[in-house]
């Protein structure tokens, strides 16, 4: 018998992945926040997949934080603003070795999280899928997309990578996961804030060329001063293509921000200004849309951390 995956937020992905490991035979356990979740969880009696219209119910066991059972595999799927106290609600069940995947966007919960748990091993992943929540215990597959997986201080996958095959989740391992992140963290700190500041889809960025140049200067003049080269190679042209490919979607902050949902602003511009300041930069644009951000969320009655 493979070992069970816990898998910790029964929110987008983490509906996406229980679903899909389930479907494929893989053991999975999903870990909600109280017994009033747990008890509407199990009258829903699973978790619905909708993937091009047609939905599957999964009965994936469900059980609280203060279950007794030990956590060797532990799927961390909440926000990254809640990932540090969710995963310190489990300490006690898990065993010292055990394997936590990172889901979270940006940066900074990643380190927060294995700087609680120094034996476990802390893989950090990084994904283009896209999922969302169209009811309780129900995900719409709604983008297909790639994760990629790794551990910066351990350059060996782990034997599990067979369950994700299994599953039919695409991914791949990668020795340079910081780089992704890194990468990623660019363009979502170039385009998401200011589709919100100007309440446009990423296509309305169009309109803004010379302040996203500007930032994407911003940005790569960051990412080499982290030591993050690659990261910044031809940031501008991608954050372009990135707009244009995208030009009719809504940001996830965007989305967030309008269905007055906290954002994960704290971990993308926060994390890149709080690195700038670190790096004595000057970074005046990025200092600036940040501020503007956050008075925009405070505005609306959002948290801005
Ligand atoms: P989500 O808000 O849909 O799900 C998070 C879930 O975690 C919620 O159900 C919440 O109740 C649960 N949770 C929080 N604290 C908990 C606790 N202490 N105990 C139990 N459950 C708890 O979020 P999401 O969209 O799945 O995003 C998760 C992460 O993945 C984010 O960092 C996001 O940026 C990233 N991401 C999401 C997508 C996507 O398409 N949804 C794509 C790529 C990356
Ligand atoms: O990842 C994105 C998001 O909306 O969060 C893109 C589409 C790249 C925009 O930054």
């Amino acid at each position: 018998m493979s070992t069970t995956w816990h898998i910790l937020g029964a929110g987008s992905l983490g509906t996406l992945w229980a679903t899909r490991l389930a479907r494929a035979g893989v053991p999975v356990r999903l870990i909600l926040r109280d017994e009033a979740r747990l008890a509407s969880y199990q009258a829903a009696k699973g978790l619905t997949l909708v993937e091009q219209g047609v939905e599957h119910t999964y009965p994936v066991i469900g059980e609280t934080p203060d279950c007794p059972e030990p956590i060797h595999r532990l799927l961390v799927a909440c926000k990254a603003y809640d990932a540090q106290s969710a995963v310190a609600q489990l300490h006690a069940r898990l065993v010292p070795d055990a394997d936590l995947i990172l889901l979270q966007n940006g940066l900074g919960s990643q380190d927060a999280v294995a700087a609680q748990l120094p034996q476990a091993r802390c893989i950090f992943a990084s994904s283009t899928e896209g999922a969302f929540r169209d009811g309780d215990w129900r995900v719409v597959f709604a983008g297909h997309g790639y994760t990629w997986l790794g551990d910066v201080g351990h350059p060996t996958p782990p034997l599990w990578l067979d369950d994700l095959h299994a599953a039919g989740i695409p991914h791949a391992w990668s020795t340079e996961i910081l780089t992704r992140l890194w990468r990623k963290l660019a363009l979502n700190c170039a385009i998401n804030p200011l589709t919100v500041l100007y309440q446009c889809r990423n296509g309305g960025l169009q309109d803004h060329q010379c302040e996203v140049a500007t930032l994407c200067a911003e940005l790569t003049e960051l990412l080499e001063w982290c030591g993050q080269p690659a990261a910044a190679e031809q940031l501008h042209s991608e954050v372009e293509r990135v707009i244009q490919a995208t030009a009719a979607n809504y940001s996830s902050m965007y989305q967030d921000v309008n269905n007055g949902r906290r954002t994960e602003i704290s971990y993308l511009l926060g994390y890149a200004c709080e690195a700038a300041a670190r790096h004595q930069l000057t970074l005046p644009h990025l200092l600036q849309v940040q501020a503007r951000l956050v008075e925009h969320l405070r505005a609306h009655g959002l948290a801005s951390d």
